[in-house]
């Protein structure tokens, strides 16, 4: 929708149109790969994670474990855009793996949470 557009809409519809961007106002993952849940073949090389806002990297950190809780990340996040960081990965083996984030946003707020994965090896 056009900013033009939006002014020439009602009130009530501005006020709906804002109320998603308000509540998206802490970063949150928004897109992961592999995706929170995912069964997969073969173990990924990295994870990815788009946030819903920017992120500041150096106060921000991507772990992820496998099922013992051993540390299987290595080396530090890199920055793909100013929301989005991979962290690389060990060879994964068939298992259940976490990952456990943490991150502070440009807006001074510190969020973290869990998403999971599974490595299948092709059974
Ligand atoms: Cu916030």
């Amino acid at each position: 929708m056009s900013f033009k557009s939006l002014i020439a809409g009602s009130a009530i519809v501005l006020a709906s149109a804002l109320a998603p961007a308000l509540l998206r106002a802490h970063a949150y993952p928004m897109v992961v790969v592999p995706a929170d849940g995912a069964v997969l073949r073969d173990g990924p090389r990295e994870i990815r994670i788009q946030f819903t806002e920017g992120i500041e990297l150096e106060f921000s950190r991507i772990d992820v474990k496998n099922a013992a809780g051993e540390k299987m990340s290595v080396g530090n996040l890199r920055r793909i855009a100013d929301d989005t960081v991979a962290v690389a990965v060990k060879a994964l083996g068939p298992g259940a793996y976490r990952i456990e984030w943490q991150v502070l946003s440009v807006d001074t707020h510190v969020t973290d949470g869990v998403l999971r994965f599974t490595v299948s090896g092709g059974k």
